[in-house]
Parts: structure tokens; sequence; C-alpha cells
């Protein structure tokens, strides 16, 4: 079997890079350790940036998006009692686009399958090989049978978890990261929204988040401890939680997915090896507070597909076939490690943390209270929010 790009993990990132390049007439083979439903029912991110909702209209995947997304031209922040709304249009003129990365999903499937490109779901035992050489390898199992696929290229799109990182030499990799001492609570639940736009709270019993997937679905997060046992966590006690926490008229409805979501940023550089190039969740991870996570691996996702464009485009012998491609791990971490500070400054703007003193309480206090006093400090946090300008 043989492609010209092996791309590991059906996620937003591989699937995206997986379009991008068939638009551009580059084959590529994608592999997926889940189920077709699994992907399509995981319920993980749910805020595009204005540019992430340009790369999927322009990739001709947006019609879903644009007709059932809902754009959001702010978010409110609650703390001391108190409601202060951060107006995006106003202090940017961008807003971003309520919509869930399911649905993200759903809608590069279907482009997918319906182009007849080659996507296996439920492989296993994955592996990467040669991605030093020019004749990369890749060697898995499919419904019982093992396969190798001979590709002039591999893109790592399996997460945190996945293999491709976990393939490199320790010693070529470089790891930063740090974890948080608590984690969310996520649950989405059959009610419409208590508000119209998202709802950040800073309380005295830890933070929550108010956002949603449509006006009948409501998707909500509370803080709470890292190792929390969800046993604990029944439907009436969770909501009574999230009514004094945000401070809004929050009717029960019925919740129909539960989870506890650990926090943690981390980024692994470079984010290329040889013929490997790792996208998305499986170079970084940031903590869900700014919204960023798919927004990440989307941004990484033009950076690749354009290089890999510029090779395909010039052939293996132009002598800056390869220029794009060096400069592809540079140009996705500049950014990358801007975002990273973004998604740390909202954690640590939003949270409790345990081990705070009075001082960095009232510190805390004092940076919310710049932000809805302040133009400039509102323009900072409104400009990160709906996105960075990508790599040009
Ligand atoms: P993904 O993890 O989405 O996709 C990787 C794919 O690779 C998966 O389908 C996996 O099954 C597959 N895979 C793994 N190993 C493989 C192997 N060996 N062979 C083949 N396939 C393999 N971000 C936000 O912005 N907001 C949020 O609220 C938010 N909530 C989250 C909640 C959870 C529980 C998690 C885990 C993440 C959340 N994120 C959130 C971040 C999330 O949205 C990621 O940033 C996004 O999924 C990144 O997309 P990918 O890089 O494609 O990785
Ligand atoms: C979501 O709707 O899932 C969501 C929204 C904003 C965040 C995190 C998650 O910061």
């Amino acid at each position: 079997m043989r492609t010209q790009v092996a791309i590991i993990g059906a996620g937003p990132a591989g699937l995206l890079l997986a379009h991008l390049l068939q638009q551009h007439g580059i084959d590529s083979v994608v592999l997926e350790a889940k189920s077709r439903h699994y992907i399509e029912n995981r319920v993980r991110a749910g805020v595009l940036e204005h540019q992430s909702v340009d790369i999927l209209n322009q990739a001709g995947v947006g019609a879903r998006m644009m007709a059932e997304g809902l754009p959001h031209r702010g978010i409110s922040l609650h703390f001391a009692g108190r409601s202060h709304r951060i107006d995006f249009e106003e202090l940017t003129g961008h807003t971003v686009m309520i919509y869930g990365q399911q649905e993200v999903v759903r809608d590069l499937l279907a482009a997918r399958l319906a182009a007849h490109q080659p996507l296996y779901f439920e492989v296993d035992d994955v592996s990467i090989h040669d991605f030093d050489t020019g004749s990369p390898r890749v060697r898995f199992r499919v419904a019982g049978e093992q396969h190798t696929l001979e590709c002039d290229f591999i893109a790592g799109c399996d997460g945190f978890h996945g293999i491709c990182r976990a393939s490199v030499p320790p010693e070529q990799l470089t790891l930063y990261g740090r974890t948080y001492p608590f984690a969310w609570l996520g649950i989405l639940a059959e009610i419409s929204p208590a508000s119209q736009e998202l709802i950040y709270a800073n309380h005295e019993r830890g933070f929550a988040l108010l956002s949603m997937r449509s006006p009948a679905i409501s998707r909500l997060y509370l803080q709470c401890a890292p190792e929390e046992d969800l046993e604990q966590w029944h439907d009436e006690r969770i909501w009574s939680e999230l009514r004094a926490r945000l401070n809004v008229q929050l009717a029960s409805g019925p919740v129909l997915q539960k989870a506890v979501t650990p926090m943690r940023s981390f980024v692994a550089e470079p984010m290329r090896f040889g013929r490997l190039f790792l996208a998305g969740d499986a170079a970084h991870i940031v903590p869900p507070t700014g919204a960023k996570g798919m927004n990440l691996a989307i941004a990484d996702v033009q950076v690749l597909a354009h290089a890999l464009q510029a090779f395909y485009r010039g052939g293996a012998r132009f002598s800056g076939a390869m220029e794009a491609l060096n400069a592809y791990s540079q140009t996705c971490l500049s950014r990358v490690w801007k975002v990273q500070r973004f998604s740390w400054w909202m954690t640590s703007l939003l949270h409790r943390f345990e081990e705070d003193t009075p001082f960095d309480r009232r510190r805390q206090f004092a940076e919310l209270e710049y932000i809805v006093t302040s133009r400039a400090a509102a323009q900072t946090l409104a400009e990160n929010y709906v996105g960075l300008p990508l790599a040009p």
C-alpha cells in the first residue's frame, strides 16, 4: 500500500489536513483507532476562532456551521457579584462561532467519505518507521489484517496519547508542561442556555462556565478536584453548584453527558522529525479556559498543508521544496506559545487556587477589575480570544 501522506488520527487535525491535501491533489490515507460512531459523538470543544471559521468555509466544509452555528459577539465575566460584558466585535471587529467539535468532525468526515478517499476506522497495532529517511513507513492492523503503508510523509495527528510523539527518540524532544491543581467537570444538558453568550465566573466556591451548543442544548463546566469522583456528583448537586457560582436563573434539565477533564499546559518541541510532522494535541495541550485546543489544531494543519502543497508543487528536486517544511515547527510554535500564554492567563485569572494567599485573591480581583475598566486591557483579552493572526 502506498500514499503521499500517511495521517495518523481522524480528529479535527487529521481530517482537516486530509481534506486540504485532497483539494490540492495530494493523496493521503487516514488511520483512526476509534470507530466512526465514537469520533462523531465525542463531545469536546465548542468555540471556533474567526480564522478557523474562514479556513473551514474556504475548504468548502462550512455550510452546516454557517447554518447551525451560533455567532457570538462577546462574553461576560462574573466576579464579586457583578457581571461585565467584553464586546469582541466593538473591541476587535471580529466574532467567534459556537459550533461543537463533533459537528466539525462530522462535516469533515462527510467530505472525506463523499470523496471516497481512504480512511480506516478501528485500526490497531499502529507503528511508524524510518521517518528519519526519505522512505517512511506505517504498519497497522485493521480487521485482523496487517498492512504496511509506504509514504513520503507522516502527519502525527493522533492527539496527546497517540503513538507518533512517543515514537520520537526522547533525546530529540524537549517537553514543557504544567498540570493545574484542579479539573473541569463538564456536562451537556438538554436545557435552553440561561444566557445568550458565554459566562465565565470567578466565584469563592470555584470557577464555572456557561456555554452552549444550540438554543436547546447547554454546555456547562465547574472547577473540581483533579481526581474528582464523578459518582459523588449527582445531577442536582451539579445544578445547585452551577447556580451558586454563575449567579443566574438556571433550570435543571436532563444531563446527556458528564465527564471530568484534567487541566494541563503542554508543548513538545520541535514539531517535526525528518518526514514526521506533529499537529494539534499530538504536539501541544492547552487548558480549555481560553477555548483554544481545536483552534490550535486547525492553525497547525493550515501551515502543514501549505508546506506540503509547496513541496509537491515544486517537485522534490525544487531547491525550495523543503523550505516551507523545514520552517513548519518554528512557524507553528511561534503562535502556539502565544496561545499557551493566553490559556494559562485565562486559567490563572478565573480559577480558585488552594495555595492562594489573601494577597493573591485580592490581586486576582484587581486584574479582573482592570480588564472591565480599561479598554486596553479588555482589547488584549478580546484579540486573543477571537484569535491571534495566523502565520503569514
Ligand atoms: P484529537 O485528540 O481530537 O484526535 C486524535 C485522534 O487520533 C483521535 O480520534 C484518536 O482516537 C486518534 N488516535 C490516537 N492514537 C491513535 C493511533 N495509535 N492510531 C490511530 N489513531 C489514533 N478544546 C477546547 O478548545 N475546548 C474544550 O472545551 C475542550 N474540551 C476538551 C475535553 C476533553 C475530554 C479533551 C480530551 C480535550 C478537550 N479540548 C477542548 C481539546 C480538544 O478539543 C483538542 O484540542 C482537539 O481534539 C485537538 O484535535 P486533534 O489534534 O485532532 O486531536
Ligand atoms: C465549550 O463550549 O465547550 C467551551 C467554551 C469555552 C471554553 C471552553 C469550552 O473556554
